[in-house]
């Protein structure tokens, strides 16, 4: 009956929604291991912070109409590649390539898709690194594989995305005047911010010419 239908589906969503936050640790374990690795051998953080999330329900349903495939359980396994999000935010566009080799690198990894809006933005100028990535879980009972959404980008990037974010979901912006404007003038800041990222690499790279490491502790050391 009804009742029972009910129960089963909000405990199958629940348990999966559990399976969903567990591949997120099991990610940002990951790459949190290569960001240690990376900053004793290199003495720099790739890395500056990560975060992540696992989708709403409500954000869910929506895209799943969007999809026009059916709102269950087993669909949203089957059709939804975000549900598990994990964001990496890095200081250059080089470091988003350099941990994006290194995770995909890893032989429990299997890449499912990989879209590079920073080599192809998007008409508004979001820019990002997005890989959905299916990795191993191992639960009581099973081995189960997962996809997660990570989307890699640098902090500038991060920031335009995050403003335009706010300004897309915050408020209806089909509401406010001149819009046709504030898109193009939002166009204009990412192209801006890309050039602003492509100088700081460029500052980069003078400074650890052919991505050279840093100067380790042993040579300052001996200079003593
Ligand atoms: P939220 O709130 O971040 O979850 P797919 O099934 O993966 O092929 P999808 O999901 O449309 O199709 O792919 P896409 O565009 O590669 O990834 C969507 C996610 O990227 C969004 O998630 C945003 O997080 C981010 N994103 C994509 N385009 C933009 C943009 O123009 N501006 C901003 N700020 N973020 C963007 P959600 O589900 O839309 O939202």
């Amino acid at each position: 009956d009804i009742q029972t239908y009910f129960v089963n589906q909000a405990f199958e969503f629940q348990e999966l929604m559990m399976m969903y936050s567990c591949a997120i640790r099991e990610m940002r374990t990951k790459l949190e291991v290569l960001n240690d690795e990376l900053s004793v051998h290199h003495q720099r953080n790739p890395i500056e912070f990560i975060t992540s999330r696992v989708k709403k329900p409500l954000s869910i349903v929506e895209k799943l109409h969007r999809y026009g495939v059916p709102v269950s359980v087993e669909s949203v396994e089957k059709n939804l590649n975000d549900v598990a999000g994990v964001r990496v935010i890095c200081s250059f566009i080089d470091d988003i390539y350099t941990v994006a080799d290194m995770l995909l690198r890893q032989d429990d990894i299997t890449l499912i898709k990989k879209k590079d809006y920073i080599e192809h933005p998007k008409d508004n100028g979001y820019r990002s690194l997005h890989l959905i990535i299916e990795i191993p879980v191992f639960f009581s009972n099973q081995k189960k594989n997962m996809r997660v959404e990570v989307q890699i980008r640098t902090i500038a990037m991060d920031f335009w995305a995050s403003v335009d974010h706010q300004l897309k979901y915050k408020q209806n912006i089909e509401d406010v005047e001149n819009t046709d404007e504030l898109s193009a003038e939002l166009k204009e800041c990412a192209d801006i911010i890309a050039q602003t990222d492509a100088r700081m690499q460029a500052i980069k790279n003078k400074i650890y010419p052919g991505n050279a490491l840093p100067k380790t502790n042993m040579d300052k050391l001996k200079k003593l």
